[in-house]
């Protein structure tokens, strides 16, 4: 097929190349897979005695008013049952005890569909009886809950750790399931919430097992370390894959993997892109005129390697090793651009995000380091 004196201008992309090469097999699949996420339901149920923290964590995790949101119709004054986004509810209510008689199907329903319990213990006063019950009764049926001791900002400091340990050992609960927190502490001990940031990585990874984190991610407030983990696998499995991102050569593999982190992207700071719209994002970055000087180096170091344009390469080991640095840079920096479009409200200039991508490539192939 190819020649080892190939033009390199015959090989950079195109918006015409980019927009059928991402137009596969792999790339609708992964886009299914998504979509399959987005069609479930997400149900977080917060319980706590009165003025633990329930309402406050809510803000702190998701920064919605619980208050300014009308619940299902039917859900009690005692259990509060909201949406607060498509596919996603939220459960708000004192214990789960035996409130169920009481609420209409649709709340008991949602009740019944509780992917994961966070359950706020008071640290004002500490556990008591009936909540280390409820949270017992919780670990029976097999479902997945985190004990977030709150409020810890009001103990004295001499006292703190030994008191947090204490009351996780007394609840029975395993360290990997125990946070202690401040969702809103005293302006004198801390000007911002201690240790949400944790509660959102325990949520979040508990999610991921369920293929429920995307949902997660939609609603989250900290939405950048989600995306930056998402990159970061992202990044890694186009290693692990290794296939150049060339027209003309064996890229496809990657096309998926680097289209459905521009799509979750998308998705995480609420927008609903078309195919279309990813691959025209896609286009843009990969072949507008610093993307362009991009592939240009990548074709240059390749032709300088010995590379000969076909599908024929892999067979060439010094080439599979530039291959997968190249593969994962260019994820790398895709995903750092598709951050920064879809964080700014799709307002900044594909200009600037093509620069982002050039920066974090070249960054990524000098440091091999993703954050
Ligand atoms: N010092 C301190 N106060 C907190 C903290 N988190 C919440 N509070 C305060 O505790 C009070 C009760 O918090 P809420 O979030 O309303 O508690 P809740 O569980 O929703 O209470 P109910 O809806 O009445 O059951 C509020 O005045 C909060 O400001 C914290 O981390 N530290
Ligand atoms: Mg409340």
């Amino acid at each position: 097929m190819g020649k080892k004196d190939f033009n390199i201008e015959d090989y950079i992309p195109t918006e015409d190349s980019i927009s059928q090469g991402y137009d596969n097999k792999e790339f609708h699949e992964e886009w299914d897979k998504v979509n399959e996420q987005l069609d479930k339901n997400l149900v977080i149920a917060f319980l706590g005695t009165a003025s633990s923290g329930k309402t406050t964590g809510i803000k702190a995790l998701f920064d919605v008013d619980f208050g300014d949101i009308s619940p299902i119709p039917g859900s009690t004054t005692d259990v509060k049952v909201k949406k607060i986004n498509e596919n996603v509810y939220l459960v708000d209510a004192p214990g789960f005890g035996d409130i169920k008689e009481e609420i209409s199907q649709k709340a008991k329903e949602i009740c019944d569909s509780v992917d994961i319990f966070i359950y706020i213990l008071n640290a004002e006063g500490g556990y008591k009886i009936q909540e280390k019950e409820d949270y017992q009764d919780i670990l029976k049926h097999n479902r997945e809950a985190l004990v977030v001791l709150n409020k810890i900002d009001l103990l004295r400091p001499h006292q703190k750790e030994y008191f947090i340990e204490d009351q996780r050992e007394k609840m029975g609960v395993e360290l990997k399931n125990f946070i202690a927190v401040a969702f809103d502490p005293l302006p004198q001990i801390s000007p911002t919430p201690i240790n949400v940031d944790k509660v959102q990585n325990w949520i979040q990874n508990t999610l991921e097992q369920k293929g429920k984190d995307l949902l997660f991610a939609k609603v989250a407030r900290q939405k950048e370390k989600i995306c930056n983990k998402w990159i970061k696998a992202a990044t890694a499995s186009a290693a692990t894959i290794g296939a150049l991102p060339i027209p003309g050569s064996d890229y496809i593999p990657i096309t998926a993997c680097q289209a459905g982190m521009t799509y979750k992207i998308a998705v995480t700071y609420g927008y609903n892109p078309t195919k279309k719209d990813i691959k025209d994002f896609l286009a843009g970055v990969f072949a507008g005129q610093v993307g362009r000087q991009v592939f240009r180096g990548i074709l240059s170091l390749l032709k300088g390697a010995g590379w000969i344009p076909g599908p024929t390469w892999a067979a060439q080991a010094a080439i599979s090793a530039l291959a997968a640095s190249i593969a994962a840079g260019s994820t790398y920096g895709l995903g750092k651009g598709a951050q920064a479009y879809y964080k700014s409200g799709m307002q900044i200039p594909i200009v600037e995000i093509q620069q982002i991508f050039k920066n974090n490539f070249e960054e990524y192939r000098k440091t091999k380091k993703v954050d």
